[in-house]
């Protein structure tokens, strides 16, 4: 337990910092305003899986015929539904190659094209229906060619949290679709080209529209194939073209400062880490529930650190000055347990 009546406990080290990468992370923590601000929400964390594979690999591995890879947690009945969902999207969006349909059809450019993703072309009566068809997508991705031709990338789905409640929406078949909300979202204006966090204010001024919550969203490629999967934020293979691996970097929201080594608190686990004496270091709780980083093992404290309660998004920072093996663990949650090995 951390006693409340402990005066000893660094409380004045833990504070929010912008931690999480869109896309990349269950949940993104931002300044906005001058506050740290919960900004994305990516769920539910532990639930879904994140895979790489992209529309024609999950096409090939289901057509090889053996069972899917036990990381996907799905069987090969399911890894069949969600080919066949994503094989009804992609020939009925075939007709959406020509712009000029999808405008007929109500889709309508959203004014700003943002880079790895492209314009969203949303059609409106779709949007706010709640009704997830694979057939008939919310939005659509489209990015202009050198001759200003616009040309068909992907395809995108949204349902309103009114409908699909507050937890992940039931959609895809099995658990890679890994939906997402954003919240203080300012797109389109001219200051910011794609979509950014702010207050309603900076969105003001900049021109740009405002939502608290946008609802549930997900993007699915099955036009450009994506290399970070199917249902990937991003899309390396969607100008301006770069390696996969850097994707996650450009995204990133924590950037640590001189001397210090970031690591994070997820899905109810705590990490090993390496550092040098002298260095500081900062973990960020990534979960949606309050956790510690206290000296000890599986739940007992032992005299020495202790961040006390730790909020989502909330960051401990600690420096070592003395070479050594140090257990940490959770004094809420005694399975979570790592190791700093401090080296000189
Ligand atoms: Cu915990």
């Amino acid at each position: 337990m951390v006693g409340e009546g402990d005066t000893a406990l660094p409380q004045l080290d833990s504070q929010a910092r912008p931690s999480g990468a869109w896309g990349f992370s269950h949940l993104v923590f931002e300044e906005v305003g001058g506050e740290v601000i919960t900004t994305l929400v990516e769920g539910p964390a532990g639930k879904q899986v994140r895979s790489n594979l992209s529309y024609l690999q999950l096409k090939q591995l289901y057509d090889q015929g053996a069972p899917p890879p036990s990381d996907l947690q799905m069987t090969r009945e399911e890894l069949g539904e969600l080919v066949g969902q994503l094989d009804t999207l992609r020939q009925a969006t075939e007709k959406y190659r020509d712009v000029e349909v999808a405008l007929k059809d109500g889709y309508l450019f959203s004014g700003t094209e943002t880079p790895n993703m492209g314009a969203h072309f949303v059609n409106p009566d779709l949007k706010w229906d709640g009704v997830f068809n694979p057939a008939e997508p919310d939005f659509l991705l489209y990015i202009q060619d050198e001759a200003e031709e616009w040309e068909l990338v992907g395809t995108g789905f949204y349902l309103p949290t009114l409908q699909a409640g507050e937890d992940h929406p039931e959609a895809f078949v099995g658990p890679l679709d890994n939906w997402h909300v954003h919240y203080s979202l300012c797109v389109g204006g001219l200051a910011n080209k794609e979509g950014d966090s702010a207050t309603a204010e900076e969105c003001l001024e900049r021109g740009g529209n405002w939502s608290a919550s946008v609802g549930w969203m997900i993007h699915t490629y099955v036009w450009v194939d994506n290399p970070l999967g199917v249902f990937g934020m991003w899309n390396p293979n969607i100008p301006p073209l770069m390696p996969a691996e850097e994707m996650r970097e450009t995204r990133t929201f924590d950037h640590p400062h001189e001397g210090e080594v970031a690591t994070t608190i997820e899905n109810f686990s705590h990490r090993d880490s390496q550092i040098n004496v002298a260095e500081t270091l900062v973990w960020t709780n990534m979960d949606a529930v309050p956790h510690t980083v206290t000296l000890g093992s599986r739940g007992v404290a032992e005299p020495g650190f202790d961040s006390g309660l730790m909020g989502p998004g909330q960051s401990f920072a600690l420096k070592f000055d003395q070479p050594g093996t140090y257990s940490f663990t959770c004094t809420l949650h005694p399975t979570m347990n790592g190791e700093i090995v401090v080296t000189r």
